[in-house]
């Protein structure tokens, strides 16, 4: 999640300090090396180094690997904090993912697998996927929808949401997911902030063995949003839905009425694609607002380079398509590439904690994709729930979302990769659209907790608040110093806002939010957001240090870390944890995580307070909320029971305010 920039000095991150010393280094393999696009790490530094001398060089080049209608006529205009890019060329988006990969046999190859909770299973091939994306286009065109018009799009994980994302590409109609567990609140204010006319949702979705109402929230949240005209309802759990004459329409009725044909629009290179949701600690959601050729070629390439896509590849994402990780990796990039994304409409956990490796197995899965939330579930429900599947087929992994603990990198890296696949560990936001920071799979040597190097043409470093770079292993603000083709244009309707909000904390710098420092090879470690760095008697200790520390004893599955005042050393530790399935709650436990802490960090970092939980407030994305665990750490505390009553409020709470992704 990003937060608001804030302004005062109380944000002063001079001198994280950093004492969590990882020193494994995994070198790739020598059968990864022969094979991959960019062979050493001399190359890559060698790649990097020209991209940065010469910018519109590297990405006019890049930008060659995409279909146009109209070349471009500048590769970059910038005018801080504004850019454009590849001016004057015009392409399609949906051109990019389908049309172009109808020419050759790759026209019958699978473009998305889909496999839903309930284990039916869907392919659609590049051919069948374009049928269906142009059939769409038109009952949106047939509804009233014209190039530059907002269309909501609030569905399950179901083939129809990658269709629809398509669809409004084809026709220049810019697209807004709101994720389908989000509230019929959550879903009426960003409509109405977009001023979307049409929804398209499902009457439901599968999730943990029930059907999930879907278009109810779509019927609560249209009693407030006066401008949408039309709702188009896809049929997936056949439950029994309300459907409003006039107003709401089955899908499948409507493409019945429609050709399917559907000329795409040669769009400009700026035209917006999509505006996507993020939520800072304050105010009202942001509008992320993405135009088309910059972001697409962030995605192709990243795709390309850092999935080492091949078209033989199975690729599976676990990102929702509500959140960006499901735009750009589960969508655009993938389909850009003419790879085969498969999606899983349900839990990882139905109807056992198997699922995925099930899925893996079943599919023969060669690049997966998750998030460190999702891997510490996995250390906590046990290996033997892998043992039981065949997931030889594995040749990358990847991470996403938060910072990966190098226990949890270690764990990820030999029981799910056989220590023969290299891990990914992508840095990236809403707002950067692509990976920018990330190791090159087949180059980069990978530390684990690391997320490496930047990828081509991104400026990246860490600097103190004046602006200057730190020194190696000295923590600062993770910044970006020039424009890259897919960053955020704007927030939808708010330039004062998006100026304020990334580009005002450091002079000429996109301020991302996080807290990072450099190792002496250069590598970033990202050490938390820098609105969550903890003070401790003067000094200043990143939250994903500590919890990495506490996350590397053997019966820890997760910890979150928040600071306490406190009138002594300014802030108290105070570190709620999560333990792997059958360890017992104890006080012993508790003085033996303090010592491991102190072994580990040093004895600044053990926890003044210890709370035992089964569950942590996360976002919808499965970030930590440490907002709300800070209020309950401030809270007059009573006994272990207690706390863990609060805690499963905060969780209903988290769930129910819906205001973070
Ligand atoms: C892709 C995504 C962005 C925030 C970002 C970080 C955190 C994401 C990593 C990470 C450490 C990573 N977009 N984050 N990836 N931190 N290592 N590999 O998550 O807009 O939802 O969130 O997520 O704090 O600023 S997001």
């Amino acid at each position: 999640m990003s937060t608001e920039a804030p302004v005062s000095s109380a944000r002063s991150v001079t001198n994280i300090d950093s004492m969590l010393k990882e020193k494994r280094v995994f070198k790739p393999s020598a059968k990864f090396t022969r094979e991959a696009r960019i062979g050493s790490f001399k190359k890559y530094k060698k790649m990097h180094k020209a991209s940065l001398k010469n910018p519109d060089k590297f990405w006019g080049k890049a930008a060659e690997e995409l279909s146009w209608f109209r070349k471009w006529r500048k590769v970059c205009v910038w005018k801080p904090p504004f850019a454009e890019w590849f001016v004057g060329g015009k392409l399609n988006a949906s051109v990019n993912c389908l049309d172009r990969h109808l020419e050759g046999p790759s026209r019958n190859k699978a473009a998305l697998i889909f496999e839903g909770e309930p284990g039916d299973v869907v392919t659609l091939t590049y051919q069948q996927l374009h049928r269906e994306v142009c059939l769409m286009a038109n009952v949106l065109k047939k509804h009233g929808v014209k190039t530059g018009d907002r269309v909501m799009i609030y569905l399950p994980m179901i083939p129809e949401a990658v269709i629809a994302m398509l669809a409004c590409a084809r026709i220049g109609a810019p697209h807004s997911v709101v994720f389908s567990g989000f509230s019929a609140e959550a879903l009426k204010e960003r409509t109405n902030d977009c001023g979307a006319k049409v929804i398209i949702t499902a009457d439901g979705g599968f999730r943990r063995g029930t059907a999930l109402a879907v278009k109810r929230n779509v019927d609560e949240a249209l009693l407030g949003t006066p401008k949408v005209k039309a709702v188009i309802v896809v049929q997936r759990t056949k439950q029994d839905v309300n459907m409003a004459p006039g107003r709401d329409f089955w899908l499948h009725d409507e493409v019945q009425k429609v050709s399917a044909v559907c000329k795409p629009e040669a769009l400009d290179s700026e035209h917006p694609l999509f505006i996507l949701y993020t939520s800072g600690s304050t105010g009202k959601p942001k509008g992320i607002l993405h135009t088309t050729a910059g972001y697409l070629l962030g995605c192709h390439l990243t795709t390309k380079y850092y999935f080492d896509l091949r078209p033989e590849d199975v690729y599976f994402c676990t990102a929702d398509v509500g959140w960006i990780t499901g735009h750009s990796y589960v969508a655009y990039g993938v389909l850009s590439n003419g790879g085969t994304s498969l999606i899983y409409e349900g839990a990882p956990n139905f109807p056992e904690p198997d699922r995925f490796w099930r899925i893996i197995d079943r599919h023969k899965v060669n690049i997966f994709y998750t998030a460190p939330t999702a891997i510490r579930s996995f250390i906590k429900w046990g290996d033997d729930w892998l043992a039981r599947h065949d997931l030889s087929s594995l040749r990358l992994l990847g991470s996403v979302g938060e910072p990966i603990n190098p226990e949890a990198w270690m764990w990820y890296h030999e029981k799910v990769g056989g220590k023969r696949c290299p891990i990914v560990d992508t840095w990236w936001q809403t707002e950067t659209g692509a990976h920018m920071i990330a190791p090159i799979p087949g180059a980069t040597p990978l530390k684990p907790g690391s997320a490496t190097l930047p990828f081509f043409g991104v400026d990246a470093a860490v600097v103190d608040d004046n602006g200057e770079e730190t020194a190696p292993n000295v923590g600062g603000k993770l910044v970006i110093r020039r424009p890259w083709p897919s960053m955020l244009r704007s927030i939808y309707g708010d330039a004062a806002r998006y100026r304020k909000t990334y580009w005002s904390e450091v002079k000429g710098c996109y301020f991302a939010g996080d807290g990072a420092r450099r190792d002496k090879d250069g590598y970033f470690w990202i050490v938390g957001r820098i609105d969550d760095v903890l003070n401790v008697a003067g000094h200043r200790l990143g939250t994903s240090e500590v919890e990495s520390a506490l996350v590397s004893h053997p019966d820890i599955a997760e910890a979150a870390v928040v600071g306490r005042p406190d009138e002594l050393k300014g802030q108290a530790v105070v570190a709620f944890v999560t333990l792997k399935n059958g360890v017992p709650h104890s006080n012993n436990l508790k003085e033996s995580l303090r010592a491991h802490v102190a072994k580990e960090i040093g004895p600044i970092a053990k926890p003044d307070d210890i709370r035992f939980t089964d569950a942590l407030p996360k976002t919808r994305s499965g970030k930590i909320m440490r907002r709300l665990l800070k209020e309950a750490a401030a809270s007059p505390t009573g006994d272990i029971k207690g706390d863990i009553t609060t805690l499963e409020d905060l969780t209903v709470l988290a769930k129910l305010k819906q205001t973070e992704e």
